[in-house]
């Protein structure tokens, strides 16, 4: 089974900080490219060109950081998502918040990458900064929800303050969000995010 992932990529980190706490990572070979270069064959692999995807040796491709989650999850001895209940939504309302800071955070990045002329889209990027900003309040207000053994949630949640700091250092979220700061600096020792950290 194969990961492809690029380092900065936040989705894959998901992918990868998953594939550590679910106890999967030693069975998997990791493969780094760089999406934006269209390797050469890699539509073949994922025919929408973004990391992460997975090459798996009993079936098909899978594509989509959350359906990588989930097989990974699917296949290791530690659950990363709850099977039912309410600690089920939870985490997958984690998930949620969390791939909105993330899409909202990627398409202020895009907008920067790949605006033609000198103006900026600023009613997109400020719409894209609310986004940011309610989910990260919805997490601060429910910040003993991440308390636990671990969830999907949690990764999710830590992969996108990681992205926050990577690419947004200049916006300062921790004042705001000062339980969410705390809880991050806790979370971000485990080695699922140290060894995926795109700064390391
Ligand atoms: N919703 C997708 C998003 C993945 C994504 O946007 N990955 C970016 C890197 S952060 C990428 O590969 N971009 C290349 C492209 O858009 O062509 C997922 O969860 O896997």
């Amino acid at each position: 089974m194969k990961l492809i992932y690029s380092g900065a990529s936040p989705y894959a980190r998901k992918a990868r900080a998953t594939a550590i706490e679910s106890g999967m990572a030693s069975k998997i070979e990791m493969e780094e490219i760089n999406p934006w270069a269209d390797p050469d064959g890699y539509r073949d692999v994922n025919p929408v060109g973004k990391v992460p995807a997975l090459i798996r040796d009993d079936g098909p491709a899978l594509y989509q950081s959350n359906v990588v989650c989930e097989y990974l999850d699917a296949q290791g001895d530690i659950k990363t998502y709850p099977a039912s209940g309410p600690e089920r939504w939870t985490a997958l309302r984690q998930l949620a918040a969390a791939d909105g800071i993330l899409d909202a955070s990627v398409l202020i990045r895009m907008e920067g990458m790949f605006h033609e002329g000198d103006a900026v889209a600023q009613k997109l990027i400020d719409r894209q900064e609310l986004s940011v900003d309610e989910a990260l309040n919805q997490l601060e207000s429910e910040i003993t929800d991440l308390e636990g053994s671990i969830t999907i949630g949690q990764i999710a949640v830590a992969c996108a303050l990681g992205y926050r700091d990577f690419r947004f250092a200049e916006i300062d979220w921790r004042g705001s969000h000062p339980k969410l700061a705390t809880w991050f600096a806790a979370f971000a020792q485990r080695a699922s995010m140290t060894e995926t950290d795109p700064e390391a």
